[in-house]
């Protein structure tokens, strides 16, 4: 298992840090998803592609800084 994380622009709130969570989440091979909003940073473990993890941050409606 492995973990990725993300830089993630566009949240402004605690609703956008559950919209980004419940995006990731559901990502196949996502074991768990952790969002920080103030670090802007999303903290993700298990088997997912990271390719797949970004788009289902900007299928949400943010950014992600590479
Ligand atoms: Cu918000």
């Amino acid at each position: 298992m492995s973990q990725t994380i993300l830089k993630v622009e566009g949240m402004t709130c605690n609703h956008c840090k559950m919209r980004t969570e419940k995006a990731l989440q559901g990502v196949s091979g996502v074991e768990s998803v952790k969002v920080d909003l103030a670090a802007k940073e999303a903290v993700i473990t298990g088997d997912a592609e990271r390719a797949q993890l970004v788009k289902a941050v900007v299928d949400a409606g943010y950014s992600v800084v590479e």
